[in-house]
């Protein structure tokens, strides 16, 4: 019983977690019926991950899209990944460029989905990125999509066939955006 309440006191309550949001940026919102979490290093990766929360509204699936840093803001990343399953959230997407390192912290702190977007760095090309993101050691996985925007989409489609395995409407849904594509394909003529 002690050592129930020590664990509780411990927890980061919902409560924290909004004070230290609020005290990072005006824009962070929690929003309680998320199921999917876009989480970014920084705004400058907002271009690109727009389209995964676009993906995802086009899905009518619920999500918040945040500004953190695994190195910039530590604790703050740490906190959020640590609250979001009791909060509801059910899959964590998480962008970063160079030294990509918020998907592989935001992993080690919930047992959630996470999947991880590179982003296209000046230095590099998205290689830095990429390599960062992808090369977890065995232990704490983390779903790496491809580079920039098509990384992006994908995973929020990613989440969204996540879902999809226990919402039927959901699974309807994917299955009608599939066939879209394929009707695309199938009917291309080259001149
Ligand atoms: C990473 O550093 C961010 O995810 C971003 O891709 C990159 C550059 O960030 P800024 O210098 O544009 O804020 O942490």
């Amino acid at each position: 019983m002690k050592d129930e309440k020590k664990k509780s006191a411990k927890r980061p309550s919902r409560k924290r977690l909004k004070e230290n949001m609020k005290s990072s940026a005006s824009s962070f919102r929690l929003h309680p019926s998320s199921l999917v979490a876009v989480l970014m290093g920084s705004k400058s990766d907002w271009d690109t991950m727009r389209a995964a929360s676009e993906t995802l509204e086009k899905f009518g699936v619920p999500h918040e899209s945040h500004v953190m840093s695994a190195h910039r803001t530590p604790e703050l990343a740490s906190e959020f990944a640590t609250t979001a399953e009791s909060r509801g959230i059910e899959v964590i997407i998480a962008a970063a460029g160079g030294a990509a390192h918020l998907a592989g912290v935001i992993a080690a702190h919930t047992t959630l989905p996470v999947l991880g977007v590179p982003m296209k760095s000046d230095a590099l090309n998205g290689l830095d990125s990429l390599l960062s993101t992808v090369q977890m050691p065995a232990g704490i996985p983390v779903g790496t999509l491809a580079i920039g925007k098509a990384g992006a989409t994908n995973a929020a489609l990613l989440a969204v066939a996540i879902l999809a395995n226990s919402r039927p409407e959901l699974k309807r849904k994917l299955k009608k955006f599939r066939a879209e594509q394929e009707k695309i394909i199938r009917e291309t003529s080259l001149d």
